[in-house]
């Protein structure tokens, strides 16, 4: 019993004297711990006639109670020392300037992305985007690319392991199977069918086997579509010259438009913009040299019936341009490699602030 009143003293008199925190829980351990002194009476319960158990352990356990309240008022009182203390001591200089802090920016391709889909969207295109990888159905036949066009070899395509179907798989050389697999889809051919108009840009990734100082095996292209019941010649014309001098951020950029031929388009022309070379430099706007920008066209109605229109009822026009190409031409990059160096001090050069994206009314560059 007098083992009780003692480590009651010893327990309580080291709660008070604890300094500090750590002192404290030293102190809490010491009674309360597994080891601790409270703890071994308790242990002791055990040994103990039923009657003495019950008084003894009624005792141990307000002991317990009362070093765990004055615990409780310690550690308020010396937090409370500790914060009155840290107040005085800690003074904070607000004249100081603030840490500068390193800010990302955005890749140029992101960027010009962005861009575009800002001035389709005030035509109202859609962004569409589908598989990097794709079959050759998608990627080459429904494009009316036949089995034995030398397109597929002109293309020089990443060809991937046939899948288990016997599906010959690739790394899609460009956007267009996403277009396909749009008019395809069930819902845009009720829509076409209740009147409406397909209109979807689609940027991303493409692949070709290439790898020279103008040329990247991974690229980046947007397509655009446009499908209704009387979209012409006319409607392919108006967009793109709008979408140029958009882009350009030039009022009375001249065009040209260029008979040509693409596989999926009938008729074809691809699309110059008016440019001139001073010093070596490229000058974007004026004089008298032409500078290829994009390819377009009519859709072809085997493409349309492909992909489960029909051509008698719909028609449209589709359009292609390489987005690393006008990126370059628009921001004075001079070597295409650069975009996929991942060089940090490039991107600080020629990348974009996160927070000011493009508008049409904001400024599409900055
Ligand atoms: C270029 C030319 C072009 C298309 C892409 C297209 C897609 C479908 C149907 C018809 Cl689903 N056409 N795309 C049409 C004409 C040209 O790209 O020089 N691209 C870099």
């Amino acid at each position: 019993m007098d083992d009780l009143s003692t480590i009651r003293s010893e327990a309580l008199g080291a709660v008070q004297q604890a300094a500090d925190l750590a002192a404290l829980e030293v102190a809490r351990v010491a009674a309360l711990g597994k080891k601790g002194s409270v703890t071994g009476l308790m242990k002791t319960l055990g040994g103990l006639a039923p009657e003495q158990r019950k008084e003894f352990g009624a005792r141990v356990n307000q002991l317990k109670g009362e070093i765990e309240a004055a615990l409780e008022a310690r550690k308020g009182a010396l937090s409370a020392s500790a914060l009155s203390a840290r107040l005085v001591n800690e003074k904070i200089d607000v004249s100081l300037p603030a840490r500068p802090e390193g800010q990302g920016s955005l890749h140029p391709i992101g960027q010009v992305m962005d861009e575009v889909a800002a001035i389709f969207g005030e035509m109202g295109f859609s962004w569409a985007d589908g598989p990097d990888i794709e079959d050759d159905w998608h990627n080459f036949t429904a494009l009316n690319i036949p089995p034995d066009h030398p397109a597929r070899q002109m293309q020089d395509t990443f060809y991937l392991p046939t899948r288990a179907d016997g599906t010959p798989m690739v790394l899609r050389t460009h956007t267009s199977p996403v277009q396909a697999r749009t008019m395809l889809d069930k819902n845009v051919q009720k829509m076409l069918a209740d009147g409406g108009s397909l209109r979807i840009i689609v940027p991303g990734r493409t692949f070709r086997i290439d790898n020279d100082a103008t040329h990247t095996p991974m690229f980046h292209q947007v397509e655009g579509l446009v499908i209704d019941r009387t979209t012409h010649m006319g409607h392919l014309k108006g967009c793109l010259v709008d979408f140029c001098r958009a882009f350009f951020e030039i009022d009375d950029l001249p065009l040209r438009f260029r008979p040509s031929y693409f596989p999926f388009t009938e008729p074809s022309a691809e699309v110059d913009i008016g440019c001139s070379w001073k010093d070596g430099e490229l000058r974007i706007g004026a004089g008298d040299s032409w500078l290829e920008i994009l390819g377009s066209g009519m859709v072809h109605p085997n493409v349309i019936a492909n992909c489960g229109l029909d051509p008698a009822i719909y028609q449209g026009f589709a359009f292609g341009m390489g987005i690393d190409r006008i990126a370059m031409l628009k921001y004075g990059i001079p070597d295409l490699r650069s975009f996929f160096d991942s060089d940090l001090r490039w991107l600080r050069h020629y990348g974009f602030s996160a927070l000011e994206w493009p508008s049409l009314t904001g400024g599409l560059g900055r």
